[in-house]
């Protein structure tokens, strides 16, 4: 048997963390042959939800699940952490400015990176999904300077899984009928959903649809998708956001297909004119447990103003967490 990876799951009394923790447990994050110790961070009035969960996870009598901890301190949760699964973050409140919710979730990504940097294992991996999720990995990473930038990503899966399911939707295919499909920039309704080198059936899916649908449609719903979740659920995107999650570290660790790449928000290399540093969403593919930035696209003008744009937002909540002294 392999040996058991160590899963930290902050915010794990949420919604997000009820959708993710089962599918964690049962094999679905790494493989079916590793085993697993959780570890969940809450706040102190989570903790005794996150118990309930984790009576539940008892209950399931998982073959993998070799043990579950529960804790409100940050070094305990990362002590030894293969993966870091940063869920729990501060939302939005009435009439709060970006500026204040990027301060707030300062307060919860610095000392979670702190910790990180303190305890966590070598090869620790770390997604942020908590939003405003790209800028709290930059905090994040920003106070773990003894791991390796890359290893600090932000979820952008969930929009190119909308995204997918879109397209395939239009074109009456099937989701595995697409590939080289991209999401760029933000996690957030500047994030650009890009057709122009997606393939479906072997051909570019831009050519098989109308520039109006594409344009007008296709671009925005994926965008809005998770405000059109919480209007016809009365709450926001939980399984599906789940399910990205395990997408995400499951290709980080096992890879991508031949012929295939996805979509993370990774630290740039400078690539495709993105700043150095911005953890941004790309082309990725993974190979030997790391992700890479796909090469050599070319981007049109179409493109190029909207990834240009989904920058620039990441460039100001950046230079934002700047002037805050975070990062
Ligand atoms: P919930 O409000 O259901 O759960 C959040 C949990 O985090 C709560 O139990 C809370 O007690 C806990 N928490 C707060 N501060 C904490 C801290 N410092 N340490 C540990 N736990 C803490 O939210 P949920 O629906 O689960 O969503 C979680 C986050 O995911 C939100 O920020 C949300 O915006 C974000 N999302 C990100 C998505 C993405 O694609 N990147 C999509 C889904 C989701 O909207």
């Amino acid at each position: 048997t392999k040996a058991p990876v160590t899963v930290t799951v902050t915010g794990a009394a949420g919604q997000i963390g009820y959708a993710l923790l089962f599918r964690i447990a049962s094999g679905q994050l790494i493989d079916a042959e590793t085993p697993i110790k959780l570890r969940l961070l809450e706040i102190p009035q989570g903790l005794k939800a996150a118990e309930g969960t984790a009576m539940e996870l008892d209950d399931c009598a998982f073959p993998l699940l070799e043990s579950i901890d529960i804790t409100d301190d940050a070094r305990t949760a990362f002590e030894g952490t293969n993966v870091g699964l940063l869920v729990g973050a501060r939302p939005r409140g009435k009439g709060m400015e970006r500026g204040d919710l990027l301060e707030a979730n300062g307060g919860i990504f610095k000392p979670q990176g702190e910790a990180i940097n303190a305890g966590a294992a070598d090869d620790v991996r770390v997604l942020v999904v908590g939003n405003p999720a790209n800028t709290n990995a930059l905090i994040a990473q920003a106070h773990a300077p003894d791991v390796p930038a890359e290893r600090f990503t932000a979820m952008t899966r969930l929009d190119h899984n909308r995204a997918l399911t879109q397209l395939a939707q239009k074109l009456g295919a099937s989701v595995n009928d697409i590939r080289k499909l991209t999401i760029w920039g933000n996690h957030s309704a500047t994030q650009y959903p890009d057709l122009f080198h997606a393939e479906v059936g072997g051909k570019i899916a831009a050519e098989q649809v109308e520039q109006s649908w594409l344009a007008d449609e296709f671009i925005p719903t994926v965008a809005k998708r998770g405000a059109a979740i919480i209007e016809a659920r009365g709450a926001s995107s939980a399984a599906s956001a789940a399910n990205a999650a395990i997408d995400h570290v499951h290709t980080w660790v096992n890879g991508t297909p031949e012929g295939d790449w996805t979509s993370a928000a990774i630290p740039s290399d400078g690539s495709y004119g993105v700043p150095e540093g911005l953890i941004s969403s790309f082309p990725v593919t993974a190979k030997d447990g790391k992700f890479e930035i796909v090469q050599g696209l070319e981007i049109d003008e179409f493109s190029r103003e909207r990834i240009d744009a989904s920058v620039a937002e990441l460039v100001e909540e950046r230079d934002t967490v700047r002037k805050l002294g975070l990062v």
